[in-house]
């Protein structure tokens, strides 16, 4: 099946797009607009305010891009303690939608939007689309979940703006998807990676191969994933998979996304001004060095974010793109800093040991991690999916394998955990952000 490419962008010029701006004008554009929003959220947000005359600042203060360095962080338990309306600088007469992050404990995050906002946006999807090669022509299988979750209704409004055909499917009734996916012609896909595997799986049972599909490109997004499941995804699909980046604090989906060269994800800079510091000094990182991500909106009205601390953690990609886009571009992330926990006083991210086991050959890239505690100790079990050949294989091929991941997961983290080689299907797939931690520690 050839995979041929959309048709254009339904009259969006990519080239003219704010992507290639000169840096300078890009910096001055910048200054410009954060001096406008850190006025807005001093006069609107009582939280801002306060927080800014603590430190005897006011709106003028902001005189230079590096002047962003003296404003106060903001935290997620601002949003929790404010909840839900406090940090909002719009009348709600103003604002024409409200999401909400999905929380595992308590309330919820919730997040405002003004008519302006929702267009910028749709244009920072529209660009985010644009720069995979999604377009006009295209059909886009839009598998993010809708509601209040943000990811739906952000790729489906990015997607049509660009005059591409968008399927509303949402998350979930995977054989319709694939039927969906066969019949209608589906040119690109977006959705949790997670799910993405899971379609895939499904899709081989029901003896569809996606190389046979039109599908070409698939935008992924809204959990952590690596170059290995990248590769993965690559070789079992037959498609292009792009990362996308974004959070329901500063916007949603579109923060930022890769270009073709998959070399990093451009931060739509001229809305999302990023910087990356030392999580315990909060001190700027250097180009290259890894920290937190920390975002300030320059131009959301309804909920201006001041140096919104992410907890993800990435470093910038250095030097300027082969593609030509004069946005900064930070690595993937990989993993957020509340993501790792400490066993054996050993700190441990779900992301090296996902390198780990998908840099063995037999293994299929479905894991979980158990944590439980016995007689005082810290028990890790990683449990990972192994193919139906090796499963069903004489025992000395499991065994051969257990040992090669216990080893390899040794190599990487430095201490031990069991491993448990489970066959296809045993570990639960999700139909949005995948649960990998199961940490049963503080239960008993
Ligand atoms: O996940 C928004 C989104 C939807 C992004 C669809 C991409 C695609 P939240 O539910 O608020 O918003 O979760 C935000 O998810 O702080 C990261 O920890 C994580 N995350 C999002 N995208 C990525 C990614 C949406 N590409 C939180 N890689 C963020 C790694 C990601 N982590």
């Amino acid at each position: 099946m050839t995979k041929t490419a959309g048709h254009g962008f339904g009259g969006f010029n990519p080239v003219s797009a704010p992507d290639y701006l000169p840096v300078p004008l890009l910096r001055d554009l910048q200054l410009a607009r954060l001096q406008q929003i850190v006025r807005r959220a001093y006069e609107n947000v009582n939280h801002f305010r306060e927080q800014m005359n603590a430190r005897g600042l006011n709106p003028d203060s902001i005189k230079s891009l590096q002047d962003i360095g003296k404003l106060p962080f903001t935290v997620k338990n601002d949003l929790r303690d404010t909840y839900p309306f406090g940090l909002f600088a719009s009348p709600m007469g103003d604002i024409v939608r409200l999401h909400a992050s999905s929380g595992t404990t308590g309330k919820p995050i919730v997040v405002a939007y003004t008519k302006d906002d929702v267009e910028v946006w749709t244009s920072a999807m529209m660009r985010a689309f644009a720069a995979c090669g999604v377009g006009s022509g295209d059909i886009i299988q839009n598998a993010y979940g809708y509601g209040l979750f943000t990811g739906g209704l952000g790729a489906h409004y990015g997607g049509e703006a660009l005059g591409a055909t968008v399927i509303p499917i949402s998350g979930g009734n995977t054989d319709r998807q694939i039927m969906v996916m066969k019949d209608f012609g589906v040119t690109a896909i977006a959705c949790t990676p997670s799910y993405f595997l899971h379609l895939l799986e499904r899709a081989s049972e029901l003896g569809v191969d996606f190389h046979d599909l039109r599908v070409r490109v698939g935008i992924f997004g809204a959990e952590p994933w690596s170059e290995t499941m990248r590769r993965r995804i690559e070789e079992m699909s037959g498609i292009k998979a792009y990362d996308i980046y974004g959070l329901s604090e500063i916007v949603g989906p579109g923060v930022g996304i890769e270009c073709s060269c998959q070399c990093g994800l451009h931060i739509f800079e001229d809305h999302f001004y990023p910087e990356i510091i030392d999580p315990v000094t909060n001190t700027p990182c250097a180009e290259g060095e890894e920290g937190e991500l920390v975002l300030t909106t320059l131009s959301k009205q309804a909920m201006p974010m001041i140096r919104y601390r992410t907890r993800d953690i990435t470093s910038f990609v250095e030097g300027q793109c082969a593609c030509g886009r004069t946005l900064r571009r930070i690595k993937r992330i990989g993993r957020r800093a509340d993501d790792m926990f400490i066993i054996r006083g050993v700190n441990v991210f779900p992301s090296q040991i996902e390198s780990a086991l998908l840099a063995v050959e037999g293994t299929l890239p479905h894991y979980q991690i158990v944590l439980t505690r016995e007689k005082g100790l810290d028990q890790m079990e990683v449990q990972v999916e192994v193919t139906a050949e090796v499963f069903s294989d004489r025992i000395g091929a499991l065994e051969a394998l257990h040992t090669k991941l216990e080893s390899e997961l040794e190599h990487t983290l430095g201490i031990r955990a069991d491993v448990r080689l489970v066959e296809p299907h045993a570990i639960q797939r999700s139909e949005g952000k995948a649960k990998r931690v199961i940490d049963k520690r503080n239960l008993g």
